[in-house]
């Protein structure tokens, strides 16, 4: 009988549902840092769980004074094993992340085939799929722009002038040239890959594997780096707002008019070139929209949170949070408990939300400047989008009414400025309630009192 070897278990490349590790390859200022965060803001927003791990930021621990690019010269025996123990460091905090959470992950350069090696028989090993993204540019200008924005920053180079630290990056480059191997066509046919050229100008796409893989590659496939900006509001004051009234389809209140007016002032303040106006389904929207005396779009998808409930007697629309907690206090109990993942009785969670919004965003990357005009749970979910936000605080971030966010991307975020329109607005932001107890409030509920008293 053969032997099986212990490390790898027989079952593993059975299963559909293994993590995938995303592997940067391309030469330093490609954009590799760029793609990597943008990527896992992406899954981890759509609720895949994923960690970026920047061999770059352990090579930098473990050599806090960087002198210049001699470092990263080729036949520099010390810099090539303090590089080559770097990634396998990484390597194994990659181990201890995927054996904790389920999730997909990322890496740095990647520039040579037996670094590439080393990576796919560790993924052997452990049963992770590999999909290598690299990144190939030779356009000089955009490299160039690239060092200004994300590297002279760099601890490496701090209290250098700018021209000697982008003199060094630019020899840093070249070390990396002396061995390159790029992925190839014949070589590398049986790995799973996605090579980017002239960013994103034109891909190849090479045995991409499942449904992570493919909604990367996707993803990757609709981004783009033109500068533009996007603007956030929810609609104006509505009837409903004014009576502390959730969900529903009312018009707008006169403070509600009088900010689509004062939208309409800023928007036309701002002169921005080609702007498209996207708003939900609901009246408040588009009513608010319309006031901007523009096209716009209408997209069911911004439509705001169904709060709909078919319990005996009533429906969570149109009740206040006061008549909730009366009626179906347990209700209200569930959803403080666990904001994100609470689903109203045949309405919506903020999870649901964020399926339903992920082809907003996707169309959101593929365009330039746009203003949505929605509501507060959907800004909610572009927001925690655009600034990293978790699932935990993403239904508590504060999108009050007749404020804008300006939202403008910089090296590897997004810049956000709030602009408070100075039209006066009830408040409908309900803080985190402290000490959720999911038990005294059912039994308050069912008028008894809790065993332990
Ligand atoms: C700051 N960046 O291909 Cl699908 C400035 N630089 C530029 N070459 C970038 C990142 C931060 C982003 C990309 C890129 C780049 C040089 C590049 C990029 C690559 C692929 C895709 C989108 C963007
Ligand atoms: O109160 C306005 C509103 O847009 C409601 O229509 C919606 O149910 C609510 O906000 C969402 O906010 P929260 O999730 O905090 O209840």
């Amino acid at each position: 009988m053969e032997e099986k070897s212990p490390k790898i278990p027989a079952c593993v490349p059975q299963f559909t549902n293994v993590p995938t590790m995303v592997i940067l390859v391309g030469l330093p200022a490609r954009g590799k840092t760029y793609i990597s965060r943008k990527l896992t803001r992406y899954l981890n927003w759509i609720g895949t769980p994923t960690r970026v791990f920047n061999v770059g930021e352990y090579r930098r621990e473990a050599v806090p004074n960087y002198k210049n690019y001699e470092f990263f010269r080729h036949d520099n025996p010390e810099g090539v094993e303090i590089r080559r123990h770097c990634a396998l460091a990484a390597l194994k905090d990659v181990r201890t992340y995927l054996s904790s959470e389920e999730g997909q992950v990322f890496d740095a350069t990647n520039t040579t085939r037996e670094r590439r090696e080393v990576i796919l028989e560790f993924a052997k090993e452990n049963g992770y799929k590999v999909l290598f993204v690299e990144s190939i540019c030779d356009d000089p200008t955009i490299i160039e722009e690239n060092i200004k924005q994300v590297k002279l920053s760099s601890p490496d180079y701090r209290g250098r002038g700018q021209d000697e630290a982008v003199a060094d990056f630019l020899q840093r480059i070249e070390c990396y040239k002396a061995t390159y191997e790029p992925l190839d066509d014949e070589l590398d046919s049986a790995l799973s890959y996605i090579k980017i050229f002239d960013v994103g100008l034109r891909y190849l796409a090479n045995r991409v594997q499942g449904h992570v893989q493919s909604r990367t590659v996707y993803y990757l496939m609709n981004i783009h780096v033109t500068p533009r900006t996007i603007y956030l509001s929810r609609h104006g004051e509505s009837r409903l707002n004014l009576r502390g009234r959730i969900g529903g389809d009312s018009a707008l209140s006169p403070r509600g008019e009088q900010y689509a007016q004062a939208l309409a002032r800023f928007i036309r303040s701002q002169e921005i070139p080609e702007l498209k106006v996207w708003t939900s389904h609901m009246r408040r929207s588009i009513q608010t929209a319309e006031a901007l005396g523009v096209p716009y779009e209408q997209w069911k998808a911004l439509n705001e949170i169904d709060a709909v409930s078919h319990n005996p007697g009533g429906v969570c629309e149109e009740m206040t949070y006061e008549e909730i907690q009366e009626r179906y206090p347990k209700e209200l109990a569930l959803r403080d408990q666990d904001k994100y993942r609470y689903r109203y009785p045949r309405g919506e969670s903020y999870e649901d939300l964020v399926q339903r919004l992920e082809p907003v965003i996707m169309e959101l990357e593929r365009q330039e400047n746009v203003l949505v005009v929605c509501h507060q749970a959907v800004m909610r979910c572009l927001l925690a989008y655009f600034l990293d936000k978790s699932a935990d605080e993403l239904p508590y971030l504060k999108c009050p009414l007749h404020t804008v966010l300006k939202l403008t991307p910089v090296a590897y975020g997004c810049e956000v400025e709030s602009i408070f329109l100075n039209i006066e607005a009830v408040n409908t932001h309900r803080a985190r309630p402290q000490n959720v107890d999911i038990n005294r409030t059912a039994a308050d509920a069912l008028n008894t009192v809790p065993e332990h008293f």
